[in-house]
């Protein structure tokens, strides 16, 4: 049963403030909201990117729990492989019989969607009880704003850049949520860092089902996204209300929206907003970009409701 505001507010801090995350970063309030929706001891696995090297600036951390970093490609086999030492450490009596641990990694989409998808899925396959959560801000932050498979159509990125020869991103974003239900899993779903209950429900949930779990959370990026740091949890929750980015949760294969909104809102008001889509703004190839991006957006809703037995 998720806690109250109240009840959140008494939960130890995990990850503290004084990191060097930009104002406005999505990261921290997802990991946040993802660490309070357990009372066990955690243990955490970090793939490099934005949110690994900002709460960890030599000679400080900003974390208050077991915390490992490792390579960009594998925060998934290390995750699985803290997980199986635990269980067989257990099972020799080296750690307590009625010691109750969870084991999450975290990671962004340049690690989750393209490098380490196969370190993913093997861990998923293998059934190891681990949550993963992927903070997906829609490219490789850290280095720069480089796409990546998780970038939409028509986004400006440093190696998608718009221009007179281009429209911004030319390919559309890869369903990762969509594979990793495909692996049957117990848990996986899709979250902002904006709506905290729908987040740390989904959490409590991926913790306690017992196997993987998998939450993609879209978490804003002032600086990639090109936009105002105050306009983040707007930015997420418009997302959410555009259906770009809609929110469910797959639970033992039974597909359910979590968030419906009561207006399904065009996604210009989404794209406005963001300097990475001011291009599609101008002229009438923009236009026609746009129009693409809108009859994406709407023939995944319709798809999506469908396999929740919404349509
Ligand atoms: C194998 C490998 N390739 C490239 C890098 C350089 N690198 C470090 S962080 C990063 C981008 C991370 O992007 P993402 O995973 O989306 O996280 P974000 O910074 O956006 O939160 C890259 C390319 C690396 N550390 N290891
Ligand atoms: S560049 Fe983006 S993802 Fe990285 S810390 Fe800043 S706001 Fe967060």
């Amino acid at each position: 049963m998720p806690k109250n505001l109240k009840q959140y507010a008494q939960v130890p801090t995990r990850l503290t403030g004084g990191h060097r995350l930009c104002p406005g970063c999505g990261e921290p309030t997802a990991a946040r909201q993802v660490l309070m929706a357990t009372d066990k001891p955690v243990v955490v696995a970090n793939a490099t990117g934005c949110f690994e090297v900002s709460t960890t600036i030599m000679p400080y951390t900003a974390w208050a729990v077991p915390w490992m970093h490792i390579a960009f490609e594998n925060a998934a086999a290390t995750v699985s492989g803290i997980e199986a030492m635990y269980v067989s450490q257990k099972a020799q009596g080296n750690i307590p019989a009625d010691a109750d641990y969870r084991f999450v990694a975290f990671a962004g989409d340049g690690g989750t969607y393209d490098i380490g998808l196969q370190a993913l899925s093997g861990a998923a396959e293998r059934g190891h009880q681990f949550l993963y959560v992927c903070l997906n801000n829609e490219a490789y932050m850290n280095t720069g704003v480089q796409r990546s498979s998780a970038s939409p159509y028509g986004a400006h990125t440093t190696t998608s850049p718009s221009g007179s020869h281009s429209p911004g991103k030319k390919a559309f974003q890869k369903d990762l949520t969509a594979i990793m239900a495909a692996h049957d899993i117990p848990y996986v779903a899709q979250s902002i860092s904006g709506r905290w209950r729908d987040l740390t429900a989904k959490a409590e949930k991926a913790f306690e089902c017992g196997g993987p779990a998998f939450i993609n959370v879209l978490t804003p990026c002032p600086l990639g996204w090109i936009a105002d740091a105050s306009e983040s949890v707007n930015l997420a929750q418009l997302a959410a209300d555009c259906c770009v980015w809609p929110l469910y949760e797959v639970e033992n294969g039974v597909w359910k929206l979590t968030y419906k909104p009561k207006e399904k809102l065009p996604i210009d008001e989404y794209l406005k907003k963001q300097g990475r889509f001011k291009h599609l703004f101008k002229g009438a190839e923009g236009e026609a970009v746009r129009a693409k991006m809108q009859e994406y957006v709407d023939t995944k809703w319709e798809l999506l409701k469908q396999k929740c037995g919404e349509a």
